[in-house]
């Protein structure tokens, strides 16, 4: 759940990204993993997105998870704002189906990284354990709950496929 002393902040373009963006806090939420949530518009809201980059380091975040899909920059902003590991969730279901999101997001300039994931679900929950495994370099508790969380995904998958 959303925490007062969060390790990951997420922010996202607005609010129609939440649904998806959702997912990653549930997957935070399995890795016992403290997040907060914000709408954070690089277009709409320049002044909050950049108050959240510039405060992020000293507030405690470790790693911000960075949510557009529309001329989606809010990603480049962040990292351009701050050194914190900044992982991009492309939204899906706009232009091309979210192309153009994912373009936008992935092809940073030199200088300033920011590590893409996938579109939309897929890339949201990725995104939490991208934060999870960057996290757990540095923290022995995330490290084994991330290992455990592996190890229960991989036995859940059957070797044989259903019977029609
Ligand atoms: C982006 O524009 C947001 O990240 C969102 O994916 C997209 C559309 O926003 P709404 O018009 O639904 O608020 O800034």
């Amino acid at each position: 759940m959303a925490s007062s002393n969060p390790i990951v902040g997420i922010v996202m373009g607005s609010a129609s990204d939440a649904p998806t963006m959702r997912k990653a806090c549930e997957t935070l939420d399995e890795l016992s993993i403290s997040w907060e949530m914000k709408v954070c518009s690089a277009h709409r809201t320049p002044q909050r997105a950049h108050d959240y980059a510039t405060t992020a380091r000293q507030r405690g975040l470790k790693v911000i998870i960075a949510a557009a899909g529309m001329s989606a920059h809010l990603a480049g902003v962040m990292a351009a704002l701050t050194h914190l590991p900044v992982l991009g969730v492309p939204m899906d279901g706009k232009l091309a189906g979210g192309l153009d999101a994912l373009l936008s997001t992935v092809n940073m300039p030199k200088g300033i990284p920011v590590a893409t994931m996938s579109m939309g679900s897929h890339g949201a929950v990725n995104a939490a354990l991208m934060a999870a495994a960057i996290l757990a370099t540095s923290d022995d508790n995330i490290e084994r709950t991330l290992l455990d969380f592996r190890k229960k995904q991989t036995d859940a998958i059957p070797e044989e496929p259903p019977a029609e």
